[in-house]
């Protein structure tokens, strides 16, 4: 006999004998927001007043149990009840509360589950405490509960690596009772029965002792002053941990002010929190109704180092793949750069020797273009000349079947010139990848004039399965993410002339947060490649503009870095140093100049680095090649390696406030107006106190 009533919109509680099942069903992910807490409570409390349950389990509706806070409350004022009151009260309640997690439990879903009497997880359950990757720390008892289920030492390993753990893992460590095969209501029914059989033990999980860890927090402790200094919530982790073994109820206080200190006051939770939703925010594209094509076989052309990653994420993510290159030699080098590629996951242990093999099974080299008569999709990428890729882009009209996919790698050059040379211009587009291109997650879908809506959601579709995050760009040259380098690129130049040394601006980009400096960055991706961009722009490049000759006078010497084993530094069996002879040339170039190098501080190359950055992103906001600012944010955290923990240049120029950059732009003009220029549009905000958070809201 069964009989379900509605507690709300999202909780529903239903009489089986002398179970109550509760169940949660707030989509798209369960999270815990205001209606699914206040929900709990009402349940739990009519459960235990009513005299006929004797057991209650706590399940949800969907494709995951309850997957964290709702983060979209974050930066608002707190609703009641908050959700360490909310498991407390299930913890509190006198009948024996279960719970049946499935999908992914993750932060306060797991902490709900923490806090019920037991736990019985649905086969393909995942657990983990990713509140870190949010830049904060679990904040509804995860601290406090979890060492006296699993331990300290899985506690701090959970907390601080924000991954995720299969359930059956989880129940070894204690965190999860058992494993159950089967839907979550019949999971949670049968758990509740074996609870009144007397097969599933109940305990009140801050009634259980704990022990205390001292290696697993010294281990933490040094990891975290290694590894995680940028994000203030990692060593307030390991302080609540630590203080599991006091009071609980102390213990669980403190947590809850370190969080609520975060959310106040950390802009490392801020940077994290955007950083989460820019991931997602830039599917929200004008095109995403229109229909994607199918796509099953791709032809790229050209196996050089993009070509082959292209090939090689292509093929991961299950396609066939043709692989044209213009001579046998050549396609070899391509295809041997491919199976390289693959070897590599195997080895990372990011796939195996069988999906290797079924790779390479449906990769298919030609030197023959017309071999791409029966493609869905082809993508160019070869050498970065306009001409070269008309005669690609006029052959392929001539060769590809009807509604064929037409797509240049291009890193800056025009896609609507490129269509141009086609009768079928809706069906062209730029598909941007970055390298290592099998590696990297960004991937900038370039929208020219006339393509279609459906090649555009094609593009979308794409990324979703290589597992890389598109973001839509208008064509400019350089597009989103190029054309901001190009010039703030430029500031790192006018900083070196000046009197900064390339060792101390990238130590101290490094110690803003970049993985690696611009020079240490240039000496990585090869000299040469900005050295024939920036010969392909000396023609139109205007006499106004202040043209630093350092980096070209370090290509003469036929010193492109790493792959030459020189560039700003010195690459050999000794190590990474500064390149002598590059310091020769600063100074020479210097002198030639007139210019007498002047100290700075580390602070100020940051500071005109950044606005350099801000400005430019800006103006690519301003002029639609970017939908909004969160999208740039996008393409800079996932393309450029810009520090997750400050959410990406335009939410950095938040945190600095539009007033100050453009007094930082205004004040840097009186040494080069033509350089430093003021956008109309942080004009404009700095006058309305606006923020660029508030143009991601206009959308
Ligand atoms: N709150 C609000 N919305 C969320 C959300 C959340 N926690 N998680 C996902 N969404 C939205 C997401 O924005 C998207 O919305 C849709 O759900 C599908 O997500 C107190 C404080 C669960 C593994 O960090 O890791 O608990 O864009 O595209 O790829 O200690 O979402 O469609 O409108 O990512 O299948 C801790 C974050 C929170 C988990 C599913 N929890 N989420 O991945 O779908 S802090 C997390 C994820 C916390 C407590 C602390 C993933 C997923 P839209 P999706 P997916």
């Amino acid at each position: 006999m069964s009989d379900a009533t509605s507690i709300n919109d999202v909780i529903s509680l239903e009489r089986v004998g002398e179970i109550a099942l509760v169940r949660i069903d707030n989509p798209p992910v369960n999270a815990s927001a205001q209606p699914v807490r206040q929900g709990l409570i009402d349940a739990v409390t009519a459960a235990n007043a009513d005299d006929a349950v004797k057991v209650i389990a706590i399940y949800a509706a969907g494709r995951t149990f309850v997957a964290g806070a709702d983060i979209r409350e974050f930066g608002k004022t707190p609703l009641e009840p908050s959700l360490p009151d909310t498991i407390n009260t299930i913890e509190a309640s006198e009948k024996p509360v279960i719970s049946a997690p499935h999908g992914t439990a993750l932060g306060g879903g797991l902490e709900i589950c923490m806090g019920t009497h037991a736990r019985v997880g649905v086969k393909g359950l995942r657990v983990g405490l990713p509140e870190i990757n949010l830049g904060l720390l679990p904040g509804a008892g995860g601290t406090q509960r979890g060492p006296r289920l699993m331990g300290m030492k899985h506690t701090l390993d959970m907390s601080l690596g924000g991954t995720m753990v299969p359930g059956e893992t989880a129940a070894e460590w204690g965190l999860i009772d058992k494993i159950e095969d089967g839907e979550p209501r019949d999971v949670a029914l049968k758990a509740a029965q074996d609870v009144l059989d007397g097969t599933l033990e109940t305990r009140r999980t801050s009634e259980l002792p704990v022990e205390v860890d001292k290696a697993a927090l010294e281990d933490a402790r040094a990891m975290v002053a290694k590894k995680m200094s940028n994000l203030a919530s990692a060593p307030m982790v390991i302080d609540a941990v630590e203080r599991s073994t006091g009071d609980v109820k102390e213990g669980m206080k403190f947590e809850r002010e370190c969080f609520m200190d975060l959310l106040k006051n950390a802009p490392s939770t801020r940077g994290m929190i955007h950083a989460f939703f820019a991931e997602r925010a830039v599917s929200k594209i004008p095109e995403a109704k229109a229909t994607p094509r199918e796509i099953k076989k791709i032809g790229v052309i050209g196996g050089g180092t993009m070509g082959s990653g292209i090939a090689t994420s292509a093929l991961n993510a299950g396609f066939e793949v043709r692989l044209i290159e213009v001579a046998d030699e050549a396609l070899e080098r391509g295809t041997g750069t491919i199976t390289k590629n693959l070897e590599g996951a195997v080895k990372r242990g990011k796939s195996t020797e069988a999906k290797m093999k079924d790779a390479l099974d449906r990769l298919s080299p030609s030197t023959d273009m017309d071999s791409l008569s029966d493609v869905d999709l082809v993508i160019e990428a070869v050498f970065e000349d306009m001409s070269v890729k008309k005669d690609i882009f006029t052959n392929l009209d001539r060769i590809c079947k009807k509604g064929a996919i037409l797509a240049s790698n291009t890193s800056y050059l025009d896609i609507d010139e490129i269509a141009s040379v086609t009768s079928r211009r809706e069906d062209v587009i730029g598909l941007h990848f970055f390298s290592p291109a099998h590696i990297m997650k960004l991937l900038e879908v370039v929208v020219a004039d006339k393509t279609a809506p459906e090649v555009v959601a094609t593009g979308f579709n794409l990324a979703k399965k290589m597992k890389k995050i598109a973001v839509r760009a208008g064509v400019c040259d350089g597009f989103i993410g190029n054309r901001i380098l190009a010039y703030y690129g430029k500031t790192a130049g006018y900083l070196m002339e000046d009197g900064a040394s390339p060792e101390q601006i990238d130590t101290a980009l490094e110690n803003f947060g970049f993985a690696m400096g611009p020079f240490k960055v240039g000496d990585l991706a090869g000299l040469d490649i900005g050295w024939a961009n920036r010969k392909r722009m000396n023609a139109t490049r205007p006499n106004e503009e202040r043209y630093v000759r350092i980096h070209d006078k370090i290509c003469e010497e036929g010193w492109y870095g790493r792959k030459t084993g020189k560039g700003f530094y010195i690459y050999d069996d000794e190590g990474i140093r500064p390149n002598p002879e590059a310091l020769e040339i600063i100074d020479k170039e210097r002198a030639a100049k007139g210019i007498t190098p002047r100290d700075f501080t580390d602070q100020e190359i940051v500071d005109r680095y950044m606005t350099a950055m801000i400005s430019e992103a800006a103006r690519v906001v301003e002029e639609g090649i970017a939908l909004r600012p969160i999208d740039v944010d996008a393409v800079f955290l996932f393309g450029y390696g810009f520090p997750r923990f400050r959410g990406g240049p335009l939410k950095y120029a938040d945190e600095v406030g539009a007033k100050e950059v453009v007094r930082r732009i205004e004040e840097y003009a009186k040494d080069d107006s033509y350089y430093w220029k003021v956008p109309d549009i942080l004009r404009r905000m700095a006058g309305k106190g606006e923020t660029f958070e508030d143009l991601n809201k206009e959308g």
